[in-house]
């Protein structure tokens, strides 16, 4: 890219490219690219130390948007390509983010894994219940009845609920947050960065083009409630699992051991282990 890093005071711009966001004029994404600039200038992220992997939808395209490392891979493959990243230098800040499509359909089977190993990563979903960049179709988060081109008569399957889904695979921060609540957002995105471990955040960004939900998502939002304990899983399940109202804020936090710290102790036994096992394994395949 050919902007320069800007020097310090951190600024939303430090991170912004010379790329314009191609999205539709009034996007959900938008929200939420603003408020992971923010929050990343709260936190002091250089550039040079930050990752943004994505997957393939209109949320796909948002490592173009960001200055730093990036990574457009393919569609559902966010996790397994962070993941990656992450443990061949654990040093680095990386956020993960995709569509519901890409992260619940074809990427769904990556989540439980990703979840219970619990890389330090923060994985951005922005869920608009459509596959927007092609054209519409129902996606996992679609309501029952919902319609569109290729559910003609109204979807017939069950919503899938990601919060739900990540609290009972292992996740050790689970959050949601709402496009159209920047400052709220931006704290969130700050608490999921924080964290140490694998911290998931849904976040509800509308599609105005193809599932258009600005009039009905804003009356179901409320604040998780001041006094929710979010150490406490079955709670957080609980909350995640009622239907009255889509709850913004910390589901469910707590801390477990990363991948990345497993994988180093592992390693630092393979090198001390007498026969060395490292150096057999090599001279076996090289
Ligand atoms: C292997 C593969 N299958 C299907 C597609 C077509 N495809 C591209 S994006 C997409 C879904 C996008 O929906 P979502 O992940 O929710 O992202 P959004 O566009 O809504 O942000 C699909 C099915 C593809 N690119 N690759
Ligand atoms: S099609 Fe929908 S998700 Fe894609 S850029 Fe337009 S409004 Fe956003
Ligand atoms: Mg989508």
């Amino acid at each position: 890219m050919s902007t320069q890093i800007a020097e310090q005071p951190w600024s939303p711009s430090t991170y912004k490219t010379d790329e314009h966001p191609i999205w539709c004029p009034g996007c959900g994404d938008f929200g939420v690219l603003d408020s992971l600039y923010k929050s990343l200038a709260g936190l002091k992220v250089p550039p040079k130390d930050l990752v943004v992997v994505s997957g393939i939808g209109c949320s796909g395209r948002t490592p173009g948007f960001i200055k730093s490392y990036g990574f457009h891979s393919l569609h559902g493959r966010v996790l397994p390509v962070a993941l990656g990243v992450k443990l061949a230098n654990p040093s680095l800040h990386v956020f993960g983010v995709g569509g519901d499509g890409d992260g619940f359909a074809i990427g769904g089977g990556h989540i439980p894994h990703a979840a219970r190993r619990n890389p330090d990563m923060v994985y951005i979903v922005m869920d608009n219940s459509t596959y927007g960049l092609t054209k519409g179709q129902y996606s996992p988060t679609s309501q029952v009845g919902h319609q569109a081109g290729s559910t003609p008569y109204g979807n017939i399957e069950q919503p899938l609920n990601p919060l739900a889904m990540l609290i009972a695979y292992g996740a050790t921060f689970v959050g949601q947050g709402y496009s159209g609540k920047p400052k709220e957002l931006t704290d969130l995105i700050t608490k999921a960065a924080e964290h140490k471990g694998f911290a998931f955040l849904n976040v509800i960004s509308p599609c105005i083009t193809f599932h258009n939900t600005y009039k009905v998502i804003p009356p179901r939002l409320k604040e998780m409630p001041a006094d929710h304990d979010a150490t406490n899983r079955a709670k957080a399940f609980e909350l995640a699992l009622q239907t009255e109202h889509l709850l913004l804020g910390v589901f469910y936090q707590v801390q477990q051991p990363t991948f990345e710290e497993g994988v180093a102790s592992v390693i630092k036994k393979a090198q001390a282990a007498s026969p060395p096992r490292l150096e057999a394994i090599f001279a076996e395949f090289s």
